[in-house]
């Protein structure tokens, strides 16, 4: 696993409603390197799709990495340490903890990975990131494949929204006043990128869960 070279670059190209979108930070290279990454880790981990607690599968397709991993099915959402196969979750890739370090801002190591696969049909509905237990840490988001259209609401539900695309090597961080807004997924550009050989999107989410 290579270090991604990224500048340390703590400059936002934009900023929506606190949250901080540094377009373009990984460059082809440092994508390729890192899709390399995230094969192994779903080699070892398969990707599985949840059923929010209300027993709707969802759309897109999941697995993590890290020392606890993200679930959701009748039991509710929450961190666990084990796939819902029953194995560890591997380790979050040195390219991915390269991108924490550079745009995080906090003397803490992310704790887990999120990775989000989606086809060109899927999409994920509004809502907020709450499941961590201190919401004074960030979450950072990576971009990779196709482009998504990504938008921001407010603190409470509802309300007027705010929309941006994302594009392959953008890293978004939700931190601050912005960590607990709504936010979601509207649609994706199919084809888009060529960066993943079966086409679609790959979103990488870090985070401190633990306390
Ligand atoms: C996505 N991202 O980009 C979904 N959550 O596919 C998220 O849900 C997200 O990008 C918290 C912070 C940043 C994010
Ligand atoms: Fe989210």
């Amino acid at each position: 696993m290579k270090k991604v070279p990224v500048s340390s670059q703590s400059t936002p190209t934009l900023t929506i409603r606190g949250v901080a979108l540094y377009q373009r930070l990984l460059d082809r290279s440092a994508q390729t390197a890192m899709v390399e990454d995230l094969r192994r880790v779903v080699a070892d981990a398969p990707l599985f799709r949840p059923e929010t607690p209300r027993g709707q599968a969802m759309s897109v397709r999941m697995t993590s990495t890290g020392s606890v991993g993200w679930v959701s099915d009748r039991r509710g959402y929450r961190y666990q340490e084990t796939h819902p196969k029953g194995m560890a979750w591997p380790p979050i890739p040195e390219s991915v903890l390269a991108i924490w370090d550079a745009v995080a801002g906090t003397e803490r190591q992310a704790d887990t990975c999120l990775i989000n696969y989606y086809d060109g049909t899927a999409r994920m509905g509004m809502h907020q990131d709450r499941d961590e237990a201190d919401f004074d840490q960030p979450v950072v988001s990576i971009s990779l494949g196709d482009d998504a259209l990504f938008r921001i609401g407010n603190l409470t539900r509802g309300g007027k929204t705010e929309s941006v695309w994302l594009s392959s090597g953008d890293v978004l961080v939700m931190g601050g006043e912005a960590r607990l807004v709504y936010h979601g997924i509207d649609r994706i550009r199919a084809g888009s990128s060529d960066l993943l050989a079966s086409g679609g999107r790959i979103n990488l989410t870090l985070r401190v869960a633990r306390a």
